[in-house]
């Protein structure tokens, strides 16, 4: 039976060699103008904001004012925030955003 450090370090591997092979299988997108789009709260998209700025990476802060809003939602994808744009593609869900953005930053 194998110990519990010797299944520790068998996992921890594991778990190095799979953020190696994720990181080989999927090119960053990080060298793209990355663009945060949300309210001006701390809110679902603040996370999105602190990661970029824990990793000292420069982004564009778009914060919507709720006056224009409405007209913005109407020609949104989903219709709400935030949105995240990277190398003109967009995506949803802050949290989502906020975890890939980490990911990729370190
Ligand atoms: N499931 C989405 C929900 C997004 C959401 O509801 N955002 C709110 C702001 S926190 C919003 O856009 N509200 C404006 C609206 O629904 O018109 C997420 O987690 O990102």
């Amino acid at each position: 039976m194998r110990s519990i450090e010797h299944s520790t370090a068998s996992n921890i591997s594991l778990m190095v060699d799979a953020s190696e092979h994720w990181k080989a299988a999927k090119p960053s997108k990080m060298s793209s103008k990355v663009k945060i789009t949300y309210f001006d709260l701390r809110a679902r998209g603040e996370l999105a904001r602190l990661v970029m700025a824990a990793a000292k990476k420069d982004f564009e802060d778009v914060r919507v004012q709720f006056a224009d809003w409405p007209k913005l939602k109407a020609n949104s994808t989903y219709g709400t925030l935030p949105v995240l744009e990277i190398g003109g593609k967009e995506y949803f869900q802050g949290n989502a955003i906020a975890t890939y953005l980490a990911r990729e930053n370190g």
